[in-house]
């Protein structure tokens, strides 16, 4: 049997748009709306926000408040290696995806001697560093946080001393950085990157499996293939990014991208890779109701939810 608990992270500040602070609540909502009993089953521990930074100015161009991301992922650090020492099962529901680098952070940290791999559900590879950003969201960054990897011979931006110092402390939250191998890594679904990210994934091999792969091979096949990438890994975690979905299904997160998945598909998919004996947590990120009409993202998002969460504790 697992021990699943339940971990909220009103997380807002590494987004570029308003309101993923809200996603929490919207599921609730949802869940609600589909009559489901999925919320009394849990008792949630509330990982503190930092969302107060948003009344003060930006002082981190190509970073945007990194002062106050690293305070979150710090938050989340600790919660994340304090319920896996204990051997729980962490389901993450967070707004910004940023918060996925503290919670791999404080994987590796509870079991620092296991190779962790990653498996990544998203639009976007999120592999960018202050060095690289397009955008100074640094929702596009948890990966680059994870490897340890600035990117340098991709550079685009020039941050200030301030930010640097930022960035290599969150870089080290646990002191054993970098946490993760890029062979470690497998993405599913990512169809919109930068030069910048493409290079590292093509320097590194990191595998990537397409929309359209998926489709092809069918759900099973694909699950297999992201488990048999990681054979070496000894623990392993699935981070979900809603914009994975197709933008016709998620018009209330910050980014959608078209030719994504279905919801039947996320669902399939996510329930056949949490059968995996080695995956320690689960995350589901960036539901913004903000953006949204009538909630359907959040309802799309509580529907992966709670199917993934069902096939975890029916499968154990
Ligand atoms: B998400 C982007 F440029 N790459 O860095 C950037 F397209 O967590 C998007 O996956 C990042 O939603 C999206 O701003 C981050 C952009
Ligand atoms: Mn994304
Ligand atoms: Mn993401
Ligand atoms: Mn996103």
């Amino acid at each position: 049997m697992r021990d699943i608990k339940l971990v909220e992270v009103r997380s807002e500040l590494a987004a570029g748009t308003r309101g993923a602070s809200m996603g929490i609540d919207a599921l609730k909502v949802a869940s609600l709306d589909k009559k489901s009993d999925f919320f009394t089953r849990f008792d949630p521990i509330n990982v503190k926000d930092a969302n107060n930074y948003l009344w003060r100015e930006n002082q981190h161009p190509f970073a945007n408040y990194i002062d106050g991301v690293y305070e979150v992922l710090q938050n989340v650090f600790q919660t994340i290696k304090s319920l896996r020492s204990q051997q729980k099962f962490p389901i993450i529901l967070a707004g910004d995806h940023s918060t996925a680098a503290g919670t791999i952070l404080g994987i590796k940290a509870a079991h620092p001697n296991k190779r962790l791999g990653v498996i990544w559900i998203d639009a976007h590879a999120d592999l960018h560093s202050p060095y690289t950003t397009p955008s100074g969201n640094m929702h596009g960054m948890p990966l680059a946080i994870c490897l340890g990897m600035d990117n340098l011979e991709q550079k685009q931006n020039d941050p200030l001393p301030g930010t640097v110092a930022y960035w290599k402390k969150i870089k080290n939250i646990g002191g054993m950085a970098p946490a993760i191998r890029p062979e470690d890594i497998v993405f599913i679904g990512v169809r919109d990157t930068e030069q910048p990210e493409d290079y590292l994934i093509e320097r590194y091999q990191i595998p990537s499996i397409s929309v359209e792969t998926l489709r092809k091979q069918g759900v099973s096949k694909t699950a297999a293939m992201a488990l048999e990438a990681l054979k070496d890994c000894e623990q392993v975690y699935i981070s979900f990014d809603v914009d994975s979905l197709d933008d016709s299904l998620s018009k209330g997160t910050g980014t959608p991208v078209p030719n994504g998945l279905t919801v039947e598909e996320a669902m399939r998919l996510n329930k056949a890779l949490i059968k995996d004996k080695r995956v320690c947590a689960w995350e589901i990120v960036e539901v913004n109701p903000t953006l949204d009409t009538e909630n359907a993202m959040a309802e799309n998002a509580f529907a992966v939810l709670e199917t993934t969460t069902h096939s975890l504790i029916t499968h154990f």
